[in-house]
């Protein structure tokens, strides 16, 4: 029997992704889209370090209706993945500024 490679990191971090969406996903309805509470939930738990010093609740609301691409009031993995995208964006910008060890 061939060994299966272990992921290597970017794999790994695509694979995680998947799992964390699909943890949050369907609690209260459909599995394959987070709901404005699962949502909340979501971006509460995973996303807390980026949000803590958010005091206005309208803005998740504001968010949430901004990445809700087809305005079915859910988020599907792939509208999900946009607010994901521009974290990482947001957080390459000053990171890659940094000396490379
Ligand atoms: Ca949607």
């Amino acid at each position: 029997m061939a060994k299966v490679p272990s992921p290597k990191e970017m794999e790994w971090c695509i694979e995680s992704l998947i799992a964390v969406f699909q943890k949050y996903a369907g609690k209260d309805g459909y599995s394959y889209n987070l709901s404005k509470t699962e949502f909340l939930n979501f971006i509460n738990t995973e996303l807390a370090a980026f949000i803590k010093n958010q005091k206005d609740p309208s803005v998740l609301d504001c968010m949430m209706k901004k990445l809700d691409l087809n305005s079915d009031r859910q988020l599907d993995f792939q509208e999900s993945l946009n607010l994901i995208r521009d974290i990482a964006v947001a957080c390459h910008g000053p990171f890659s500024k940094l000396p490379i060890p």
